[in-house]
């Protein structure tokens, strides 16, 4: 997970191995499972509830998956995309004795549903998910920051329970797996994650169709959306990429937010940046996403602004106007003394 130059690449999970058991059990002795994918969600949160969803039909349970925000379009190949519920609320469920909540690639309670505390207690709450600073909100954890993606995870569980999934399920998972460690090139990818997706190659998985559905489906609206970011691209400190997009941005090319997914990988790939910001205004806030690969992490500079996620891939909502969040990013970065790598004007 670390991109700083004294690690070499993770090996490996360094964990204790994970006793699967009571989080087996609690699903097996389920009939309705709710599977929940977090707010604004991205590949791996749709990519792992969605082989969850498809494994719970397997099983026979009553599955209900949603989450607190719309569904991306750029991801409607999912298998049961048509069957997620946005804006769902668990008071609109009938919430039992015989129900298991399972929430998917979700650091804390407040990204997920909005009435997530009020669950019964008697109703276990799987939380499976690879951030660091995971609230350990569940009554079940399984929880690894040391793997690539919840898809990954999502795939040793199954392995461990002997579920046989259909290739749709794989498909999600590989889905999950590739969008979360950006082609098996961030930091985030190890040796496993390269033999589970070699188990789901074995399984059917073609990774060009895969690349097809994922990658190269952009819409004109969202290209040009793209075009737009990319032309405002400035450098900060020698060492830091910065760019932003205003709402009427997304008016005027009829593009959604969902377009945005990668934008701020694409800053990365500018020689001499190891830092990257991306500003999206949004209603009441600005929403920045975060990346890096150098000695300043992405999840520090989040934290300062009372966001999270992972050290190399992470980000942040600033309740201020467009051009003093971007001022108070670029006045922190180029305060901190990084290598000056003297990106290329
Ligand atoms: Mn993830």
């Amino acid at each position: 997970m670390s991109g700083d130059g004294e690690k070499i690449v993770d090996a490996g999970p360094a964990l204790p191995p994970f006793d699967f058991s009571p989080l087996i059990s609690a699903l097996s002795g389920a009939s309705d499972w709710i599977v929940l994918s977090h707010v604004k969600p991205d590949g791996d949160a749709l990519g792992s509830a969605s082989a969850f969803a498809s494994v719970g039909r397997i099983l026979g349970k009553n599955v209900v998956w949603g989450g607190p925000d719309e569904f991306p379009s750029r991801y409607s190949f999912l298998a049961g995309a048509a069957a997620f519920r946005q804006n769902l609320k668990l008071s609109a469920l009938s919430v039992t004795e015989k129900s298991a909540v399972v929430v998917l690639d979700t650091s804390t309670r407040a990204r997920s549903l909005e009435d997530i505390s009020e669950l019964p207690p008697f109703v276990p709450l799987v939380n499976i998910d690879h951030h660091a600073d995971n609230e350990m909100f569940g009554t079940i954890n399984y929880l690894d920051p040391f793997s690539s993606s919840t898809g990954e995870m999502v795939w040793m569980l199954l392995r461990e329970w002997g579920v046989s999934p259909g290739v749709e399920v794989l498909e999600a998972l590989y889905t999950a797996i590739i969008t979360d460690c950006g082609n098996f090139a961030f930091s985030c990818t190890t040796e496993r994650t390269h033999s589970i997706a070699a188990d789901l190659l074995a399984g059917g998985v073609s990774p060009a169709r895969m690349d097809e559905l994922i990658r190269c489906n952009a819409t004109l609206p969202g290209l040009r959306l793209r075009a737009i970011a990319l032309s405002r691209v400035f450098a900060a400190g020698g060492w830091a990429a910065f760019t932003w997009l205003r709402r009427d941005d997304f008016v005027r090319t009829r593009s959604e937010r969902a377009d945005t997914e990668f934008l701020v990988n694409d800053l990365l790939t500018l020689k001499g940046v190891s830092f990257a910001a991306f500003f999206v205004e949004d209603e009441e806030c600005v929403r920045v996403s975060l990346r890096s690969r150098g000695a300043v992490e992405a999840a520090e500079i989040a934290r300062v602004f009372g966001g999270g996620g992972h050290p190399q891939a992470a980000g942040c909502k600033m309740p201020l106007p467009l051009s003093d969040a971007l001022e108070s990013i670029r006045s922190l970065v180029e305060g901190k003394n990084a290598e000056r790598l003297a990106v290329a004007e």
